[in-house]
């Protein structure tokens, strides 16, 4: 985009993030392909000695593993990393910076090593009693940490840039930031209470059996929370990049700013709607689950809606008319502002993830949709939808900007949102039919369900399994035509200085912040909430009579030897 403001950055800042970027890229490939193999084998298309080596967990564990966590938490760290010194006019401080991603590098191959070698399959969500490897845990919690350590990196910027700016607004940009990782930073102390006191000394050995409720608790503690800080980089360029890549200003910056501090205050109490289904917790806490989950749709109805405002605020300067005309006039397939297309096409598979979540989140609904395949059309409807699309599409501007290079394969650059939305709308499709069909979300059997010897043959979900594996093959061939424009672009020769440059946007009302200029005391506030949502569970939790298990490895016969002497009929695996 031509009149962008850029600043230069020095080479070290460059390579960080450089580094940040092209490797979970790297990575990505081996997580799509695990993805590719699960369509293929529900739909009886491959067999399990087919399965690329792998073991079935083992597989889905790789594609949920690198796509959901790895890609999503390094692209957070090197957007962070290239925003915030960029909009707060300052140089990123380069030592912390190092030693975080050197961290998160050390703990994504801890973790990779135990996947790949049959030693983790124990899925993203890593329940007990599904046990992994000491490494995969340590793995984890490097790169927990290490996130942990850019985030308190940029701190000091912004409290030295504060001094500078007295009575200025915090640039919204780095309030979405910000927003990010107070997030990230509240729900993963959780999770690594979970891995440091439960998991950890329970793969070592240490203690024989985990409290199976607890785990889980603290699990999704950090689980839900865990979308919003896939959500919340997206929703950064939403508001403060979208509005001027249409060609027009953000409707409200107070109401962007209004949109962070909601996702900070309800994004964490609401861990309980992925357990309505669980024993132990009670219906009250469950409730109160319930309301809080409706509370956290709210800041996403409210961005719609603003959206909407800024891209017909946009459209109407190029000159649209009536009602509907600022619809087809958005720059859909500008080659100037390409990254348009990967905001855009992500926000319309968004109309579809936000229903779908609003239905998961009644209680009532939820019964008949829950550990169905519905779920996974549910979330990749919303995390391979705008989160994936924003994520890939500013990829590839970071590597352009920082590289000094110039994008390459344009037209297929452009193409690749469309075409994913296509194939991510199908296969939801399939999956969600099926889920209301009964198809389960994951099965452990070794074999399709299309196959006459599976316990679950089930002829009559052919239809689902077929429409979700076609629409899986659709977003393969749009991911191999992003990786061709990446990795083309990235051996491509430089033809430009590197610097940083981001269209950020003007407001249309510029209000001053008011109330939500300040973080503190909407912290203090999301802490009071959580006290109050989590007492109960906690309480439930440490009440419940069923709560401890033995570890159980998927790829180990010698769990499932003792099991198939207690049970006459095959079962669905633990989650
Ligand atoms: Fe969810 C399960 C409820 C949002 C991800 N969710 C999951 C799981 C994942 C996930 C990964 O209540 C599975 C976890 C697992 O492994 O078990 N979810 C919700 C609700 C929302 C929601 C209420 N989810 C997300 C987002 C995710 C995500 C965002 C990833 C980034 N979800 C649930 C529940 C479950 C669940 C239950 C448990 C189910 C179970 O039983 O296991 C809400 O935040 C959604 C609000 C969204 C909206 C949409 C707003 C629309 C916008 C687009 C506007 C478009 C415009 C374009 C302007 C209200 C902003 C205009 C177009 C032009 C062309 C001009």
């Amino acid at each position: 985009m031509n009149g962008l403001i850029k600043l230069p950055v020095e080479s070290g800042a460059r390579r960080l993030v450089l580094i940040e970027i092209v490797l979970p890229v790297v990575l990505l490939v081996l997580g799509i392909y695990a993805g590719l193999l699960q369509v293929l084998f529900r739909a009886g298309v491959i067999q399990a000695a087919e399965f690329g080596g792998w073991e079935y967990y083992q597989g889905l564990t790789l594609h949920g593993v690198v796509n959901a966590v790895v890609f999503t938490t390094f692209f957070a760290v090197a957007f962070g990393n290239a925003l915030v010194p960029y909009a707060l006019g300052m140089r990123l401080p380069l030592r912390w910076a190092w030693v975080s991603a050197g961290m998160m590098i050390a703990g994504t191959l801890m973790a990779a090593w135990a996947i790949l070698a049959g030693k983790a399959s124990v899925l993203y969500t890593f329940y007990p009693p599904l046990m992994a490897h000491p490494l995969f845990y340590i793995g984890a919690a490097l790169l927990i940490v290490g996130s942990w350590i850019a985030f308190f990196n940029w701190i000091p910027l912004y409290r030295r840039w504060r001094r500078e700016h007295p009575g200025e607004k915090t640039p919204l940009a780095v309030v979405g930031i910000f927003a990010t990782f107070i997030v990230w930073l509240i729900a993963t102390i959780a999770v690594a209470i979970e891995v440091v006191v439960l998991l950890i000394p329970w793969s070592l050995g240490w203690t024989q059996e985990v409290n199976v409720p607890l785990a889980r608790m603290l699990f999704w503690f950090f689980g839900h929370p865990l979308v919003y800080f896939w959500l919340l980089p997206a929703y950064t360029m939403y508001y403060t990049m979208l509005p001027r890549l249409a060609g027009g200003k953000l409707y409200s910056d107070k109401v962007g700013r209004l949109v962070f501090i909601l996702l900070i205050l309800f994004s964490i109490p609401v861990g309980a709607h992925h357990q309505y289904t669980e024993p132990v917790i009670s219906s009250s806490a469950k409730l109160l689950h319930a309301f809080l989950t409706f509370a956290v749709a709210l800041p996403s109805l409210i961005t719609a809606f603003t959206l909407a405002a800024s891209l017909e605020y946009g459209a109407r300067q190029r000159g649209a008319r009536g009602l509907f005309d600022w619809i087809v006039k958005q720059p859909f397939f500008s080659m100037d502002a390409w990254l348009f297309s990967y905001l855009i096409a992500g926000l319309i598979i968004f109309i579809m993830g936000g229903i779908s979540g609003i239905i998961n989140a009644s209680y009532s609904m939820n019964v008949v949709v829950h550990n169905t395949s519905w779920i996974p059309g549910h979330f990749h409807l919303t995390v391979a939808g705008p989160v994936l699309l924003a994520f890939l599409g500013m990829s590839l501007h970071l590597l352009v900007s920082y590289s000094g290079k110039q994008l390459r394969l344009k037209r297929w650059a452009v193409a690749v949102p469309y075409l994913w939305l296509v194939g991510v709308f199908i296969f939801s499709w399939g999956m969600m039919r099926g889920g209301l069909h009964g198809e389960p979300r994951r099965s452990n059997l070794g074999m399709s369900y299309l196959n006459p010897d599976s316990p679950f043959y089930h002829p009559e979900w052919k239809l689902f399994v077929t429409v979700t594996m076609i629409g899986g093959i659709i977003m393969t061939l749009a991911m191999i035509l992003y990786f061709a424009v990446f990795f083309t672009t990235a051996l491509s020769r430089r033809s430009g200085e590197a610097a940083a440059e981001f269209p950020l946007s003007e407001a249309y009302h510029d209000e001053p912040a008011g109330a939500l200029a300040n973080f503190r005391p909407w912290l203090i506030a999301a802490v009071i909430l959580i006290a109050i949502a989590y007492t109960p569970m906690v309480r439930d939790v440490l009440r419940g009579t069923f709560n401890t298990a033995p570890g159980y490895e998927p790829h180990n016969p010698a769990p499932v030897q003792q099991m198939e002497g207690e049970l006459d009929t095959p079962t669905v695996e633990p989650e």
